[in-house]
């Protein structure tokens, strides 16, 4: 009888273990070892393209909103069969980005008010509201961003990494890696209570099962 309320009390931890763990979302292949795996792209005049471990967005001749994208959790458009289920853990949305410029574009004219710039959208599954997390100036020296995500979690979203190409007389390519999700402390994480309660339950039967055997023993 102590054995199978133990066995049950065990799994009622697990479980409980588990529900509280097992929603954190998870960037797939945001580090871009081998490929574009994961990532759907979508091209207006752009390119993308992966090379030597980073994902390489490009603008292209002429100028295009959304000359070159890269999105997961959606296919680009809007089906969204694959979203991200943000959840307990998934503070930060963190990614590395190097601009580099591919110089003078004939095609434009240089008559634009904006400089070549990177967005970074988060697209709502549920229609819960479109997010602008990001605009990064292609000129910008900063290689390394993060950004907070604490009013997402539980939302289910697609990332959306958008190289618009303006019409500043210059074309630029961004490198992209190391896209993750991150905890804002690892180390602050509370014990519900409930977790605490049962498991202070599981000690009690363990040591209950404990002594009903030493008895028989004796
Ligand atoms: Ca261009
Ligand atoms: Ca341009």
């Amino acid at each position: 009888m102590f054995k199978k309320r133990l066995l049950l009390s065990t799994v009622a931890i697990l479980a409980i273990l588990l529900s509280n763990f097992a929603f954190a979302a998870s960037i797939v292949n945001g580090n871009f070892n081998t490929d574009l795996t994961g990532w759907d792209v979508l091209t207006n005049g752009g390119s993308v393209q992966w090379d030597a471990g980073s994902a390489m967005l490009s603008t292209g001749s002429g100028d295009a909103p959304y000359s070159s994208v890269l999105v997961q959790g959606d296919d680009g458009n809007f089906s969204f069969n694959n979203p991200l289920l943000l959840g307990p853990g998934d503070d930060f949305l963190k990614f590395d980005a190097s601009f580099l410029s591919l110089g003078a574009d004939a095609q434009e004219t240089g008559a634009g008010l904006f400089a070549d710039n990177l967005q970074l959208w988060l697209y709502d599954a549920n229609n819960l509201g479109d997010v602008l997390l990001a605009e990064i100036d292609a000129l910008t020296n900063a290689t390394s961003f993060s950004i907070s995500l604490a009013s997402y979690i539980g939302h289910s979203v697609a990332f959306s990494f958008e190289l618009n190409d303006e019409n500043d007389g210059l074309d630029s390519k961004v490198a992209l890696d190391n896209i993750r999700l991150e905890q804002a402390s690892i180390n602050t994480v509370p014990l519900p209570s409930t977790l605490l309660l049962v498991i202070i339950g599981w000690f009690g039967l363990v040591r209950n099962v404990v002594r009903a055997d030493q008895k028989v023993q004796s």
